[in-house]
């Protein structure tokens, strides 16, 4: 089976398997609430399995360039019912930039006084040196076998609409948390980042980073009751109730979206990773775009860049930089959103930058980096970016907002296409892959191969590669993530090229 070949690459890649460990002593650290909220099921909400066929050929699905555009879709087109067996329109001919996803967003910036708390205020001067090695890996650290427990794994999705995430345990597609993210509940969540030691960090479009605890065992005993308070179900409790906040930073930026957690270093005597830290980024589109690290025990300023924008710099739009993730030297990518975004690469080491140009046509949307490096933009088409020698390849793949890597060598590119998921050979630039589910816009993997597809609405999708089975649950309040929201996307990249 298929979960096996990824076990036996597992074992057959000699650097995977500490950072796996890693991530794994964390999660089997957890203490014994997480497993008393596996009988705490949600209310109200439901869970279905679903057995499909392939709805197109693969085989007619390659090399369709040229493929006239028709806006039959819109941003709720994959919003189908989760019974539902198949997509009821094609999402291959559906064209991102004829229906912009990005008019869905909730946020209102306006509302938001970017003069009360301005992060440019940080003096980068007095921040320490770099302590991120993305190099490091402790080869007497872990066991190759070993493969975190599913039951202790997560996907944190963000219900923008209610200010909350939630905490799907990846195993049986359970909701066992959910947790506001700012103290007015009105920060509009989108991204989620989880870290090596898995732990969650959100950004809320409207300002603001938080941090929870994934191992409830780290929770802390801080709100006058005696005892751990947290959510187990779909019912979050109030702000300073909830006991599983790590911490909350705020910002005030017209727009902050992307997080994306750095790999820290590797404590090759106890095998965890420490010293973590947060990338993020937050606009107000004054002609600049702060570029941030913060430190992820405490959520404070490490370091900050203020990369200018406009001109020939970047994009000045209201989004600033709309999506994130770390290259395999723990390097900070960052993509614009449309069909005049920027590519940035911000080095861990010195902060110093660089801007690349995207492929004109395509209306640029998701974004990720795999194993090898490479950098792709997501959207009908697929873009890969070269880091190396800087050199764009891209292809017409029916693709639409969120999109990662499968980690395997020569493996899939998965993406969305606002109904299912779409598998990208990463070297060819070929659909080899096409499944429905009960909506898409995020796409994730999980650490034993699954594909997950969050939908703009209330579905989150757990697919079957191989198969096309998928299991949908449907408890999700005006969700929006693309983003690493299980913590694979990490993990597989900071092992070196
Ligand atoms: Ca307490």
């Amino acid at each position: 089976m298929w979960r096996g070949e990824f076990a036996r690459f597992l074992r057959m890649n000699r650097t995977i398997g500490p950072i796996i460990a890693a991530f794994g002593f964390a999660l089997m650290g957890c203490g014994d609430g997480s497993g008393d909220a596996t009988g705490t099921d949600s209310a109200g909400t439901t869970i279905s399995t679903t057995t499909n066929t392939p709805t197109t050929d693969p085989g007619t699905s390659m090399g369709s360039d040229g493929t006239s555009d028709t806006s039959a879709g819109s941003e709720t087109a994959g919003e189908t019912d989760a019974t539902t067996a198949g997509p009821t329109t094609d999402p291959s001919t559906t064209d991102p930039s004829t229906t912009d996803p990005s008019t869905t967003d909730p946020t209102d910036p306006s509302t938001t006084d970017p003069s009360t708390t301005d992060p440019s205020t940080t003096d980068p001067s007095t921040t320490e040196e770099p302590t991120t090695d993305g190099s490091t890996t402790g080869m007497e650290c872990g066991d190759p076998d070993f493969t975190p427990d599913p039951d202790k794994t997560f996907l944190w999705a963000a219900n923008s609409s209610q200010g909350t995430i939630s905490k799907i345990r990846t195993s049986d597609v359970t909701e066992v948390g959910r947790y506001y993210v700012r103290p007015d509940n009105a920060g509009s969540p989108s991204r989620t980042s989880v870290s090596l030691t898995g732990h969650v960090a959100v950004a809320s479009r409207n300002g603001g980073v938080t941090k929870i605890w994934g191992d409830e065992s780290l929770c802390a005993d801080t709100n006058g009751t005696p005892g751990i308070q947290t959510s187990t179900n779909n019912q979050p409790l109030p702000w300073g109730e909830e006991e599983c906040i790590a911490w909350h930073t705020p910002f005030t930026y017209a727009s902050q979206r992307p997080v994306a957690w750095g790999p820290g270093v590797l404590n090759e005597v106890t095998c965890e990773y420490e010293g973590e830290e947060l990338w993020t980024s937050g606009n107000n589109n004054n002609g600049g775009l702060d570029i941030m690290i913060l430190d992820g025990d405490d959520g404070s300023v490490k370091e900050m860049i203020t990369v200018p924008s406009g001109g020939p710099n970047l994009n000045a739009d209201l989004y600033g930089i709309y999506g994130a993730a770390v290259d395999p030297e723990g390097n900070f990518w960052g993509s614009q959103l449309g069909t005049s975004g920027k590519l940035l690469k911000v080095n861990r080491e010195d902060m110093s930058y660089e801007i690349y140009d995207t492929p004109n046509g395509p209306h640029w949307y998701g974004m990720t980096v795999d194993s090898d490096g490479y950098v792709f933009l997501c959207s009908n088409t697929v873009g890969r970016f070269d880091p190396v020698n800087l050199i764009w390849d891209q292809a017409q793949v029916g693709g639409w907002t969120g999109c990662m890597s499968d980690g395997q060598p020569d493996g899939l590119l998965w993406m969305s296409n606002g109904n299912g998921v779409v598998g990208v050979n990463r070297q060819s630039l070929q659909v080899e892959k096409m499944w429905p589910a009960a909506g898409s816009y995020g796409i994730s993997v999980d650490f034993e191969g699954y594909v997950w597809a969050v939908a703009n609405g209330s579905n989150v999708s757990k697919i079957d590669p191989d198969t096309g089975e998928y299991t949908t649950y449907s408890g999700l309040v005006g969700a929006y993530t693309y983003s690493d929201m299980i913590g694979f996307g990490l993990a597989q990249v900071i092992v070196p090229m």
